[in-house]
C-alpha cells in the first residue's frame, strides 16, 4: 500500500507539474483527491491492513493529499495570475489614443424661428397651446364658421380620412378648442404652432406639410388698434427696427374684418407676410363666448413664409430635404 501510495503520489505530481490550464488541473484535483478519486480509492483498502500499520498508512497518505494539494493551489494560483495580467494585457487602455467623437447636431431652422416667434409673444404675454394634427370637420371648419359648401372644405383640398377626420389644414382648431376649455373665462392670450396639411402639389413655395403659427387675444374691449399694436412690434422684432407695415382689407371666414398684412422690402416692395382680423362673432359665440361682451382678434403665418423672406431661402423643399449643408448653416442663428 505504501508503495501504491508514492507512486500515485509521484505520477499526480508530475501530472500537476506539466498540466496545460486551470480547466486540466481542476479536473486532476477531482481525479486524485476527489472524494472519488485514487487517493480516496486507495484508502478505502486500509480496513484490510493491521492495527499497528494502519496510522502509519494514514498519516502517509494525509502527508500527500496535504503536498498534492499544497501543490494544486500553488499552480492554481500561477495560472491564476497568468490569466489575469493577459486579462489586463489585453485590456490595457491608451489613453492617448483619439476619442470616439460624437457628431452633436443643431436645431433645426423651423424650430429655431418656431422659438424665436414664440419668446416674443411670450414677451407680449401670450401663451403657448398645442393641440391635435388629426381633427373633425367640426374643429377645423364648423366652429370657424365655414359654411358646409366651402371651397376648402372640399376634398381636393384637404386630407380627409372619413368625410368626418381630417388632418387638420390650419392651427385653428387648437384655439376654439382652448375657447372651450376656458368655459367663457378671459383673458385668453394664446399662440398656437405647428404642423398643418394641404393637398397642395409641392413646389419651390408650396408644400403639402408646413407649419403655421396663429394667435388669438380675446378679452373686453380688444380692438383692431391693439392688433396693430401687437404685429407691429413682432415684425420690428423678427425683421428690424423700422421696418413698415401696412394692412390690406382681405376675407376670412373666421374674422370680419380681415387684413392681409405687408411688410417693406427696399429691394422687393411690400410683401404679403401674414393674415389677421377681428374673430367673427359667430366663432366667439359657438365657442361659448358672449359677442356682445367680448371682442377677440386672430392672426396666422406660415413658419417657413417668415423664415425664407427672414434668412433669403428661395425653396421651401430646403426645410424637408435633410440635406446637411443646408441645415449646419443655421448653427449660430
Ligand atoms: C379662431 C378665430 C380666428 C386665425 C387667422 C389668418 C388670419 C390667416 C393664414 C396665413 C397664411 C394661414 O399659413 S397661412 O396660409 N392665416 O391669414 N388666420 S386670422 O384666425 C382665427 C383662428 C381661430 C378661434
Amino acid at each position: 500500500m505504501r508503495e501504491r501510495l508514492q507512486a500515485l503520489k509521484e505520477e499526480a505530481t508530475e501530472a500537476i507539474e506539466t498540466v496545460a490550464d486551470l480547466e486540466s488541473l481542476r479536473e486532476l484535483k477531482v481525479k486524485y483527491l476527489g472524494k472519488k478519486g485514487e487517493l480516496t480509492g486507495i484508502l478505502r483498502g486500509m480496513g484490510k491492513l493491521s492495527p499497528e500499520e494502519r496510522p502509519v498508512i494514514g498519516s502517509l497518505a494525509n502527508d500527500i493529499r496535504g503536498q498534492l494539494e499544497e501543490l494544486i493551489s500553488e499552480r492554481e494560483a500561477s495560472f491564476e495570475e497568468k490569466a489575469l495580467s493577459e486579462k489586463l494585457h489585453l485590456e490595457k487602455i491608451d489613453v492617448t489614443l483619439p476619442g470616439i467623437t460624437h457628431p452633436v447636431g443643431s436645431v433645426h431652422p423651423l424650430n429655431l424661428i418656431i422659438e424665436q416667434i414664440e419668446d416674443i409673444f411670450v414677451g407680449m404675454g401670450f401663451e403657448v397651446a398645442e393641440g391635435p394634427e388629426i381633427e373633425t370637420d367640426y374643429y377645423n371648419f364648423e366652429a370657424l364658421n365655414f359654411l358646409k359648401d366651402h371651397p376648402a372644405r372640399d376634398m381636393q383640398d384637404s386630407f380627409y380620412f372619413t368625410p368626418e377626420m381630417l388632418l387638420r389644414t390650419h392651427t385653428s382648431p387648437v384655439q376654439v378648442r382652448t375657447l372651450e376649455a376656458k368655459e367663457g373665462y378671459v383673458p385668453v392670450r394664446i399662440i398656437c404652432p405647428g404642423k398643418v396639411y394641404r393637398r397642395d402639389d409641392d413646389d419651390a413655395t408650396h408644400s403639402h406639410q408646413f407649419t403655421q403659427i396663429e394667435g388669438l387675444v380675446v378679452d373686453r374691449g380688444v380692438s383692431m388698434s391693439e392688433l396693430n399694436g401687437v404685429l407691429l412690434s413682432f415684425i420690428e422684432k423678427i425683421f428690424g427696427e423700422g421696418t413698415e407695415m401696412r394692412l390690406r382689407p382681405s376675407y376670412f371666414p373666421f374674422t370680419e374684418p380681415s387684413v392681409e398684412v405687408d411688410i417693406y422690402d427696399p429691394e422687393r416692395g411690400w410683401i404679403e407676410i401674414l393674415g389677421a382680423g377681428m374673430v367673427h362673432p359667430r366663432v366667439l359665440e359657438k365657442a361659448g363666448y358672449n359677442p356682445e361682451r367680448y371682442t377677440g382678434f386672430a392672426f396666422g403665418m406660415g413658419v417657413e413664409r417668415i423664415a425664407m423672406l427672414k434668412y433669403g431661402i428661395e425653396d421651401i423643399r430646403h426645410f424637408y430635404n435633410n440635406d446637411l449643408r443646408f441645415l449646419r448653416q443655421f448653427r449660430s442663428v
